[in-house]
């Protein structure tokens, strides 16, 4: 709307009509209407941090803690470089054990090699090259079947307690799908969204080699399908919301929301002491801004998982967790918050079932809080 305005006060009735009509480049382009889209629900920054919790209890000055932050084996040394991972740290979770000193490790973005980078962007372009398993409403490859599981599960997942715990468990799907049916055999990524809040599109996980471009939401508030790259040219058929319409993969970034996803703000999430507490803020506060940043396909709530991005995104939310865990030995054995949106609802407990609708077998909290804990075996390089 500002660009409007002032580019026709700067030149005028010409311009002015130059911007009526799409030029060639916009066509080719090719826009997309930002409506059906929809966006995720939020917290202000602001509000997150006039409920954080002092220091003194974050520190662990409280009586439930002994007056020493808790050390975790996340503090152990990493292997240097994410070559060193081998299959072997892949399978030591499978079978239900995990070695705490020697976990597969997550590396950031900026510390994974580009050769891991590419295996890792061509290993989901191979699952949408993979025919779906016919389990999975909607799905026409292999993606789409654990894209439609988070469609169909969307109202059970979100905005409760099993909201981290549920995603957590869906990003180790998604990781299990890319070891067994596209060979995929390195070490996984994430991305430390801090380090990149404001310039998302500035980011090389944005390009061609990787995820492809990041255009800006249009002036008059469109988005743009993704042409080149990876995943340039993709034909997504979950979604919007919980239709079944054929779309581009588009994005649509404003950095305004993305300048929001800062340390400060995880920080003041994870200042809360109760589990849901810091999920509610978490959830609605820079996991939903990331969303609604990346925009488009990344903003509506059920589909999302249709952009490739979301999984990096979600290693994020996942790392923030986990961090907040770090915390306190307590957070890995326990939780709180609502179950179901009953009122007054039932309490989650540590037995809660989580289902990928029969994408891996289903499994419960107490599997998944703690990421050695044998179900899972993982830590994040920082
Ligand atoms: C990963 O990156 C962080 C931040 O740049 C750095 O402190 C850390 O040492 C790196 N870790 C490895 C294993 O390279
Ligand atoms: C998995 O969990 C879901 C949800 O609780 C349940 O409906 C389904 O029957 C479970 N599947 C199996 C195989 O236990
Ligand atoms: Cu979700």
């Amino acid at each position: 709307m500002r660009f409007n305005l002032s580019a026709q006060a700067l030149c005028g009735a010409i311009c002015v009509s130059a911007l009526a009509v799409p030029s060639p480049v916009e066509k080719r382009l090719q826009l997309i209407d930002l409506k059906q889209f929809g966006s995720f629900p939020t917290i202000t920054p602001e509000q997150a941090h006039a409920e954080a919790q002092p220091l003194s209890i974050i520190l662990g000055d409280g009586p439930q803690y002994t007056g020493k932050k808790a050390t975790t084996s996340t503090t152990n040394k990493a292997p240097a470089t994410a070559q060193e991972f081998t299959t072997e740290d892949a399978a030591a979770a499978a079978d239900g054990t995990c070695d705490r000193n020697n976990p597969a490790v997550r590396f950031e973005w900026r510390n994974y090699s580009a050769d891991d980078r590419k295996a890792f962007v061509n290993a989901i372009k191979c699952l949408m090259g993979k025919p779906s398993s016919g389990n999975f409403q909607g799905a026409q490859n292999r993606y789409e079947d654990i894209v439609s599981v988070h469609q169909q599960l969307t109202p059970l997942i979100h905005q409760r307690a099993v909201f981290l715990v549920w995603h957590r468990y869906y990003v180790s799907v998604f990781e299990s799908i890319m070891r067994e049916e596209c060979a995929f055999d390195r070490a996984f990524p994430w991305w430390d969204e801090t380090l990149d809040a404001g310039k998302f599109a500035q980011s090389d996980i944005f390009t061609d080699p990787y995820f492809g471009p990041l255009p800006a939401k249009t002036s008059d508030g469109q988005g743009t399908c993704i042409q080149s790259g990876t995943f340039g040219g993709t034909t997504l058929h979950i979604g919007p919301g919980s239709a079944f319409t054929a779309h581009c993969l588009a994005r649509a970034v404003d950095e305004s929301l993305t300048g929001t996803v800062t340390a400060s703000f995880v920080s003041d999430c994870n200042s809360r002491t109760s589990y849901d507490d810091m999920r509610g803020c978490q959830e609605l506060g820079p996991h939903a801004y990331g969303h609604n940043g990346v925009g488009a396909v990344m903003a509506e709530v059920q589909a999302s998982p249709g952009d490739p991005i979301f999984f990096m995104h979600h290693l994020f939310v996942d790392h923030s967790f986990r961090i907040w865990q770090n915390g306190d030995a307590s957070r890995t054995q326990s939780i709180n918050g609502c179950a179901d949106a009953n009122n007054p609802c039932t309490p989650i407990t540590m037995d809660y079932v989580l289902t990928s609708n029969g994408l891996r077998p289903n499994t419960t909290v107490s599997q998944v809080m703690d990421t050695l804990g044998g179900y899972l075996c993982y830590r994040y390089d920082y």
